[in-house]
This record gives C-alpha cells, sequence and structure tokens, in this order.
C-alpha cells in the first residue's frame, strides 16, 4: 500500500502537461547537458511536457547545476546551440499557426511572446493572451491548442539565429506550475 501511494505520487510529480508540438520548439541535447548538469537535463529528456519549477526544484540538489548558466525561466534552459537546425524563418505579418499538446489540465493564463533570449525579455506586445487557459472546470476550448499569431516586424531584433524565440508560457497560480516551449525563429 504504502508504495503504491508512493508509486502514485511519483507518478503524480513526474507527469508534465504542455508542450508546443509545432512550429518544432526546443528539444534537450549536450549543451543543455553542459549547461544544466545531468539530473535536470535528463528529467527533461524523459518528461519534454515538465514545469519550470520542477526543474528548478531537482536543480537545488544537484552539484551540476547552476542556475546562472542554466536559467530554467528562459526556455526551461534548453538552449540555442542543441536547435540550430530547427530554426523558422518568419516574415512581418506572417500567420503563423501554433499547435499545442496539454496532457493535463491546470487553470491558468497563456501568451506567446517574441522574447530576446540575451536578457530573456519579451519584445513589444504579446502576439496572444488567454486570461482563462486549460481551465479544470471546462473542457480545453480548441482555439486553446490551436490558433495562429501574426509575426510583428522584429527584424531589427531577430535577423540573426539565437537572438529570438518565439515562447508560449502557460502560467498555473492554481498549481504553481509553469510551461514553456520555445520556437527558434529568425526574421
Ligand atoms: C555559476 O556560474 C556563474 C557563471 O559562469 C559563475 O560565475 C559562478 O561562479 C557559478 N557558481 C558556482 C557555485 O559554481
Ligand atoms: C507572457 O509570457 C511571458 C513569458 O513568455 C511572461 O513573462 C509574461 O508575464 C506574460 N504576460 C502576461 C500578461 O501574462
Ligand atoms: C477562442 O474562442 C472563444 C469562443 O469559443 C472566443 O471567445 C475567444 O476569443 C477565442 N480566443 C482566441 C485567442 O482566439
Ligand atoms: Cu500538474
Amino acid at each position: 500500500m504504502r508504495s503504491q501511494i508512493l508509486a502514485l505520487t511519483f507518478a503524480t510529480a513526474v507527469v508534465g502537461h504542455g508542450i508546443v508540438t509545432s512550429p518544432p520548439a526546443r528539444v534537450v541535447g549536450d549543451a543543455m547537458k553542459a549547461a544544466c548538469g545531468q539530473q535536470v537535463s535528463n528529467n527533461l529528456q524523459s518528461n519534454a511536457y515538465g514545469d519550470i519549477q520542477q526543474l528548478a526544484q531537482i536543480g537545488t540538489s544537484q552539484k551540476d547545476f547552476n542556475a546562472t548558466l542554466c536559467d530554467v525561466t528562459m526556455c526551461k534552459g534548453l538552449q540555442f546551440e542543441d536547435n540550430a537546425n530547427n530554426v523558422q524563418h518568419f516574415t512581418a505579418g506572417q500567420v503563423v499557426p501554433i499547435t499545442v499538446d496539454i496532457q493535463a489540465k491546470h487553470t491558468g493564463t497563456a501568451n506567446v511572446s517574441v522574447v530576446d533570449t540575451a536578457t530573456n525579455t519579451v519584445i513589444g506586445n504579446q502576439l496572444v493572451y488567454f486570461p482563462v487557459y486549460a481551465s479544470t472546470s471546462t473542457e480545453i476550448p480548441a482555439n486553446q491548442t490551436s490558433f495562429s499569431v501574426t509575426m510583428p516586424d522584429v527584424s531589427a531584433q531577430c535577423g540573426a539565429a539565437g537572438a529570438c524565440v518565439m515562447q508560449w508560457w502557460w502560467d498555473s497560480r492554481q498549481s504553481d506550475q509553469t510551461y514553456m516551449s520555445c520556437v527558434d525563429f529568425t526574421m
């Protein structure tokens, strides 16, 4: 019984909830392992859907985790170097369809923004905002997992690969969990 409870607790703790499946978002690689350490990278590798609070918590117990080198609030610590062959090219005004996969709901808010990766700051206005997202009290509306954004002109800031990501961000204060996916792009 006790082991069942422990197993259940563990399963609940590791199950993740959401990622962007299209366009292709950043994935784990050797650069992330170097920046974030083995355990945090392994966790994200086995559970791409996980929240950033969990990664930060795992990091605190790891000797090879350095929160300065591995900022989990910046694309969950996923590194551009591991995704350099996966850079999208967008033009100003382009309508970009986005598909999200949500495995479990937590009421929160969500948005998609362009983020300057050097400073981890949002450039301009968010491209879409969901004031109520993945609510536990309703089915998930179709337009929360399949929607489009119109790219602003960020060619001045986002000309070089690695400089910018299109970031999907879902934050649930109900569960204190934040989910994030980053799409590398140039303009
Ligand atoms: C973490 O990384 C930063 C940046 O490289 C470095 O300055 C700092 O000394 C490191 N901290 C530890 C505890 O190794
Ligand atoms: C939108 O998402 C960004 C992270 O990409 C976050 O910093 C910002 O607070 C969010 N904006 C709102 C209004 O929630
Ligand atoms: C999603 O659809 C609902 C109506 O079903 C609408 O009220 C809402 O504005 C839509 N949201 C977006 C971001 O398109
Ligand atoms: Cu959860």
